[in-house]
């Protein structure tokens, strides 16, 4: 009995491993409200929204608020952008970003569990 719980988990645990890194993508993207604010929660292992689209040549600010305590949730980077950012813990950490070219960016914490895209649109 044992055995098959270890068995079926290990497939369940397979099945996770595959969706998250082959077969997931990201649904519709979040858009900054009125005031050029999107709020990011870090958390799971997820961001929430994980797919963000922002205009090009336009301050947008990021709102992060981290509510996982793993050290590696604590920093995210945009490569492309040459940005990153030390996220507290539980607190609001503002990340303002002013994209000069339309595209995809990504961002994700440095061991790249979490991961996000941005996508930078023509106005
Ligand atoms: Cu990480």
């Amino acid at each position: 009995m044992i055995t098959l719980i270890v068995n079926v988990s290990g497939v369940l645990l397979m099945a996770a491993i595959v969706w998250w890194f082959w077969l997931y993508r990201p649904g519709l993207a979040a858009q900054p409200d009125a005031v050029g604010i999107v709020q990011i929660t870090v958390a799971n292992g997820v961001y929430s929204p994980d797919h963000i689209s922002v205009p090009v040549n336009h301050p947008t600010t990021l709102r992060f608020l981290r509510k996982d305590s793993s050290a590696c949730a604590s920093t995210v980077i945009f490569e492309e952008l040459g940005i990153s950012a030390e996220l507290p813990l539980g607190e609001a950490k503002e990340v303002v970003i002013t994209p000069v070219a339309p595209g995809h960016y990504s961002f994700s914490c440095p061991m790249k569990m979490y991961r996000g895209s941005l996508e930078v649109k023509d106005e």
